[in-house]
């Protein structure tokens, strides 16, 4: 990374989504970035440009992070970029690779919770896989919800330092932040009764929250409040007793 390092994120202006998981690594170092999406249009902004760049990209799909001339996709993978240079993951080789181990883990969660709501096809409303939602939902709240939290205190607790990895605070720990937010909006029952077994998880929330620069972004206009277009939603239906 040189002084004049400059990140552009590429990421829908309209919802947290993925990158979210993005913007909290940004925000928690106090890098500079431009959200290209939330800048106006006449500016080059908009999730029009969005759009525009990813045609062009080698990308899937977005997140996409352009920074030293590199072009990254995939959530983890830009943690992974940004975490070694924002000081966000210990140097040491085992760490990193740790660390984009549970990164990755997060990604399989937050892919089965987006699906918890859209099982058929993310191009269908809500409304149009009801049926196969509520399906859905059930075993994902009684079984996957309590194994995945239930992995995630684990390797909180071999840490005195309420983190995921046991150097300290790292990036993983902002995006399980992330996680357990979004769950807090999109299943508040299901966390409310798991949260007695969870209490190191519910712990790092805190901690993260609490965090000078992370309580700043939170209660900019940057943070873009939960709604019912991103990967979290509130369909009370769909929280039911675990
Ligand atoms: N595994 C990728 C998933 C990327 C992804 O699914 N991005 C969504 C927005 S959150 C998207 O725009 N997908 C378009 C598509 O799948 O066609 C990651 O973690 O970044």
């Amino acid at each position: 990374m040189t002084a004049s390092t400059q990140f552009k994120l590429y990421y829908w202006g309209e919802i947290q989504g993925r990158g979210e998981f993005v913007r909290l690594a940004l925000e928690d170092a106090g890098a500079e970035y431009v959200d290209v999406a939330r800048l106006p249009k006449a500016q080059g902004g908009g999730s029009g440009a969005v759009a525009e760049f990813l045609k062009k990209s080698t990308a899937f799909a977005p997140p996409i992070l352009v920074a030293d001339g590199l072009e990254i996709a995939q959530t983890a993978a830009i943690l992974e970029y940004l975490g070694a240079r924002l000081g966000l993951v210990p140097a040491d080789e085992a760490s990193r690779v740790f660390a984009h181990q549970i990164e990755l883990t997060i990604s399989d969660f937050v892919l089965e919770i987006h699906d918890s709501h859209h099982p058929i096809a993310g191009s269908l409303y809500y409304e149009d896989q009801k049926p196969e939602a509520l399906r859905r939902a059930a075993p994902f709240v009684k079984e996957r919800l309590p194994k995945f939290l239930g992995y995630f205190e684990r390797l909180v607790a071999r840490n005195p330092s309420v983190t995921l990895l046991s150097s300290g605070h790292s990036y993983v720990d902002l995006s399980m932040f992330q996680v357990l937010e979004g769950l807090d909006y999109a299943f508040p029952k299901a966390l409310a009764r798991l949260a007695p077994k969870i209490p190191l998880l519910c712990a790092l929330r805190e901690r993260v929250r609490a965090r000078p620069r992370i309580a700043a972004y939170l209660a900019s206009p940057r943070r873009i409040p939960f709604n019912q277009q991103g990967i979290f939603r509130n369909y009370p239906e769909l929280d039911v007793a675990p």
